[in-house]
């Protein structure tokens, strides 16, 4: 199996290296709006474009892909909300089981469904333990899941599924809020998480500071996924990666 992506985000965690992914929403862009986020993007040393969504009604995935990987040389993955939101232009799947849940359909069953196509499909597959977490109101991602995000004052039920997902062999764990999540993960959370497990661990949902970037990075986060706050305003991508960046100069905790 393909591993050339997934080992850049092993060799930066080694190196204490903080990442920043930035996600599109192919639902949410058009080609004037993409040719000017991989500027930007490019401009500050962004490290991936996650792409996909709960959602995606439009069916432009694979042109939105093509424009982004015309542009730059910044990696694509996958970021899907449906087993129909692969593309052969990306680079790489985040390959996603609903850990934090208890939706059969999302732990397995569409796995087994989409495993031929996937396969097919020749990108890197990286299996990705995914934990949404409470971001204090239903996001479309809880409500689509039809699963119970895990509470987020429960730091220990979070560390726990971590730990479990790690042991049967996931190889990323990506604790979301959902996307625009009113209240994102808490710093004593990523910091618990973080400590009892040795994958590199992503973080989303809801962020919409530079500084909580810089806490959440801090605290034991190695990739930060930002959507919402940068749709709203794209010129947040330099002060985001600046901040997220600075921690990787100062050492790691
Ligand atoms: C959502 O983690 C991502 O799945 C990013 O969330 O859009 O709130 O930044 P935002």
């Amino acid at each position: 199996m393909k591993q050339a992506l997934y080992q850049t985000f092993i060799e930066k965690k080694k190196q204490g290296k903080k990442s920043f992914s930035v996600l599109i929403d192919p639902d949410k862009v058009n080609a004037q709006t993409i040719d000017q986020l991989v500027q930007l993007a490019t401009d500050a040393m962004v490290d991936y474009f996650f792409v996909g969504g709960s959602l995606v009604i439009s069916n432009h995935l694979d042109a939105c892909i093509q424009q982004i990987k015309a542009n730059c040389d910044i990696p694509v993955v996958l970021f899907p909300g449906s087993p129909s939101q692969v593309s052969r232009y990306a680079d790489a799947l985040l390959y996603l089981s609903l850990i934090s849940g208890r939706n059969p359909e999302l732990l397995i069953g569409q796995h087994v469904i989409s495993a031929p196509f996937v396969k097919k499909s020749g990108l890197e597959i990286m299996p990705t333990g995914y934990m949404v977490i409470d971001g204090g109101a239903p996001t479309t991602v809880s409500y689509i899941s039809n699963a119970s995000p895990i509470p987020a004052d429960k730091n220990e039920i979070a560390m726990c599924t971590a730990m479990a997902g790690e042991m049967l062999g996931m190889k990323l764990i990506y604790m979301d809020a959902g996307s625009g999540a009113k209240k994102p993960i808490a710093e004593s959370m990523i910091q618990m998480v973080s400590s009892y497990i040795e994958s590199p661990l992503i973080i989303g949902g809801g962020i919409t500071t530079p500084e909580k970037a810089y806490l959440n990075c801090k605290a034991g986060a190695d990739v930060i996924v930002i959507g919402n706050a940068i749709e709203k305003d794209s010129s947040l991508i330099k002060e985001m990666s600046d901040a997220i960046k600075s921690v990787q100069k100062v050492g790691a905790i």
